[in-house]
């Protein structure tokens, strides 16, 4: 142990020792084993760069904000024509068993008032489906669409679940329950976020309680550490199991939009077409206060502008047609190829600098020993950003798509004022409603009909729906 308290103690952090006397024996152990996964002077080091940058980030007068290159976008909206050249390309590299998808699972739903993984929430459709199901069923049937297109033997498109330390057994233990959807077990592979301490305002690790320190995830950043970390121990890692099955490229999206196009051919293609390493899905933004972030080159450097972080001046910026400046609206789907993720990445994985979450967390009062759950802010969570590659990107394809079509985010509460369940449940509904009538169905004014993954993956082959009419709310889970 003196080895351990003079390393906290050379980083200033021998406070978190406070209550060691008071421990039991099992209770040391654990915080010893907790206490000697970090290195206190290395978490000195992130906390003062993550300060700095958090601090250059708000007096961010002299930094250069504004739109990515034209040059850098792609844009299929109403080129239908277009987008079925993309998603041929897109789906012959999934036959290949070149493509893999990344979902980004670790965050908690603390903003949805539920403790479970967002995953599992039920928007309520007609199907009682939740957000995981959809999604794997929409892999599901990119296999069978794979299959059918090539007649080969079983097309698989592998899914690796980043989850959190919070949400790791629960995601598990669904979809055990669930039998993987009907996906094979084999080709699901869940995978953990790293977490980092909580510091207090004056830089000093927070005590969650006398003999553990408090700790968050590390933000979706922390895919690329975790994904170099084995799966479990004596595992391979995500990016041993990718090189073993000859996956090339990977859609990485957040599990939380209903009407995510998991694996989407088109955007595969697009990025292929392009022959870039990085992608990034956006969708038009109108709504200056909305909470994404948007696209944009800072310094001339490729980046993601958080909505936590954009000054209101710039996004509320209007250009000479009347439109957002700053419009191009990240919807968390990014593209990724794996030499990138393998072989890049760690060139410069060092100078990704951490971003401050100012948040209330409750620890310990180190002079009388009580939990306090504080009503102000009273410290800082880190965390990395997916997103916070693009700085060193030289390339990035920007994919433009119908937000109606591809992005409706669960955020809020039932009965909040907007991305909640209901605008969620609304949202499909009402683009399944417009592929049966593109289809020449019928579909009564109140049926809200919900068609499975299994029927369709984006609208196609209801052919056999033409004439039909619909007049009641139902699932149809086959034709
Ligand atoms: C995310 C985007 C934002 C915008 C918005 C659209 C980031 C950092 N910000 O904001 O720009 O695109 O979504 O809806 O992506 N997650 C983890 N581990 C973590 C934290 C989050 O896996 O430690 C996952 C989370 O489960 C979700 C995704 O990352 O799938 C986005 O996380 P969020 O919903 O908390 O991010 P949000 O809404 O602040």
């Amino acid at each position: 142990m003196a080895d351990l308290r003079a390393k906290y103690e050379e980083a200033g952090q021998s406070h978190v020792f406070t209550f060691w006397d008071e421990l039991s024996e099992s209770q040391k152990s654990d915080f010893e084993k907790q206490l000697r996964a970090i290195d206190p002077v290395r978490l000195n080091a992130t906390v003062k760069q993550a300060l700095e940058a958090d601090e250059a980030a708000r007096e961010a007068r002299d930094v250069k904000i504004e739109p990515p290159p034209a040059s850098s976008f792609v844009s299929t909206v109403g080129k239908e024509g277009e987008t079925e050249k993309y998603r041929q390309m897109g789906l012959r590299a999934i036959v290949n068993g070149e493509v893999g998808v990344l979902l980004m699972a670790g965050g908690q739903g603390t903003r949805l008032g539920s403790s479970a993984p967002k995953g599992c929430f039920n928007i309520q459709l007609p199907s009682g489906k939740s957000l995981f199901q959809l999604q794997a069923e929409r892999i599901h049937q990119l296999q069978v669409l794979g299959t059918r297109t090539s007649g080969e033997e079983k097309v698989v498109v592998p899914w690796y679940i980043m989850t959190s330390g919070p949400t790791h057994e629960p995601t598990e233990t669904f979809f055990r329950e669930h039998n993987f959807f009907g996906l094979d077990p084999s080709n699901v592979v869940f995978f953990e976020q790293g977490t980092l301490p909580c510091i207090s305002n004056d830089g000093k690790i927070l005590l969650d309680d006398k003999g553990k320190i408090a700790t968050a995830p590390d933000g979706n950043g922390g895919l690329y550490a975790a994904l170099r970390s084995p799966t479990s121990p004596g595992q391979p890692s995500v990016l041993d199991d990718l090189q073993k099955r000859g996956i090339k490229y990977l859609h990485a999206y957040g599990v939380d939009n209903c009407l995510v196009k998991v694996g989407d051919p088109a955007f595969i293609g697009v990025c292929l077409e392009k022959e870039v390493a990085a992608g990034v899905k956006v969708v038009k933004k109108t709504d200056p206060a909305e909470s994404v972030g948007v696209v944009a080159c800072k310094d001339g450097k490729f980046s993601v502008v958080e909505y936590s972080e954009i000054p209101q001046h710039l996004s509320e910026a209007r250009d000479e047609n009347g439109e957002l400046m700053m419009r191009a609206a990240n919807i968390a789907n990014h593209f990724y190829t794996t030499d990138f993720l393998l072989n890049k990445v760690p060139t410069f994985a060092e100078k990704m600098a951490y971003h401050i979450a100012r948040k209330k967390i409750p620890s310990v009062d180190l002079t009388t020993g009580q939990r306090v759950k504080p009503e102000t802010p009273n410290g800082i969570k880190l965390e990395l950003f997916i997103f916070d590659v693009f700085p060193f990107c030289s390339e990035l394809t920007i994919y433009e798509v119908e937000r109606k079509e591809e992005f409706s985010p669960l955020k809020n509460a039932s009965g909040t004022a907007s991305d909640n369940p209901e605008t969620s449940r609304r949202d499909l509904l009402a683009q399944h409603r417009r592929w049966l009538e593109k289809a020449r169905a019928i579909v009564a004014p109140d049926a809200d009909v919900e068609l499975s993954p299994k029927v369709t993956y984006g609208g196609e082959g209801l052919a056999d729906v033409q004439g039909l009419s619909f007049t009641k709310t139902e699932n149809i889970e086959s034709l």
